[in-house]
């Protein structure tokens, strides 16, 4: 099976780490391509960056249809529901995935994220999820995303420090990482903390080859089925949903609008 990473940041360097960690837990079968978005923000580091960073997520999967699964890698899952929208393959976004992950392994997680102000977009996506009971506390270590572009010795030891004093106060039994850019960072925090460390990329990666391989594909009935087809205007006007004919049903599809 194909899975689609796509990272809605501009950061390569950090599809690469992404990109590594991925193929290290990927099946023999299972082929990971890994992508940058080529249009967006930087580093995602608030409302008005992920909002933005969609359309390069959204430009990824248009130019590549066809792939088993989707994963978006950026801890905020920006445009999950629309990506959802947009095709019957699964599309998995990191911090659900680790948080559903973490509720599998241990009865309470604490998330270590980058900003203050991700710690505040986070808490909200553990109320998105439901994830309330489980998750003790999200932790911000101040770190902006592009400093986990390249990890060294302070930021790991930022890091685990974090991790330590979640353990400590917050008594969680276990670690979701909360940034795609720490997937590097995970045998780091695995070989010193005595609970599981969950990094998104490779729990997604882990659970879209679980979905796929029991045939399990996006819901289109209801709020998941394809956007109506309708005509957007100005600079959007290309993202408009279109319909494709011919598959015994009329349907928008995410290569039509090409
Ligand atoms: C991420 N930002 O995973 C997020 C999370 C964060 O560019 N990739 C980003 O720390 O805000």
């Amino acid at each position: 099976m194909r899975i689609k990473l796509i990272n809605p940041n501009t950061s390569s360097a950090m599809t690469e780490a992404m990109a590594r960690a991925a193929r290290e837990v990927a099946s023999p079968g299972t082929r990971i391509d890994a992508v940058t978005a080529a249009s967006g923000p930087a580093s995602i580091e608030g409302h008005y960056d992920e909002a933005i960073s969609v359309i390069g997520l959204i430009d990824q999967m248009r130019a590549d249809p066809d792939a088993d699964a989707y994963v978006i890698a950026c801890f905020g899952d920006p445009g999950l529901l629309a990506a959802r929208e947009l095709t019957e393959a699964p599309v998995l976004g990191i911090a659900e995935a680790a948080m559903h992950t973490a509720t599998f392994l241990a009865t309470s997680f604490s998330v270590v994220t980058t900003l203050d102000r991700t710690r505040i977009i986070s808490e909200a996506l553990v109320r998105n999820y439901g994830m309330q009971a489980a998750c003790r506390r999200v932790r911000a270590t101040d770190l902006p995303v592009l400093e986990l572009e390249e990890p060294g010795d302070r930021v790991n030891e930022i890091v685990f420090a974090e991790c330590l004093r979640a353990l400590d106060q917050d008594r969680c039994g276990a670690i979701v990482l909360g940034c795609a850019g720490m997937a590097g960072l995970v045998d780091y925090l695995r070989a010193r903390l005595p609970v599981p460390v969950i990094d998104g990329v490779t729990a997604a990666v882990k659970i879209a080859e679980a979905l796929v391989g029991g045939g399990l594909r996006t819901s289109k009935h209801g709020d998941l089925a394809y956007p109506l087809p309708k005509a957007y205007s100005g600079s959007l006007a290309a993202y408009a949903p279109s319909v494709r004919e011919g598959l015994g049903e009329q349907r928008p599809e995410i290569h039509a609008a090409r």
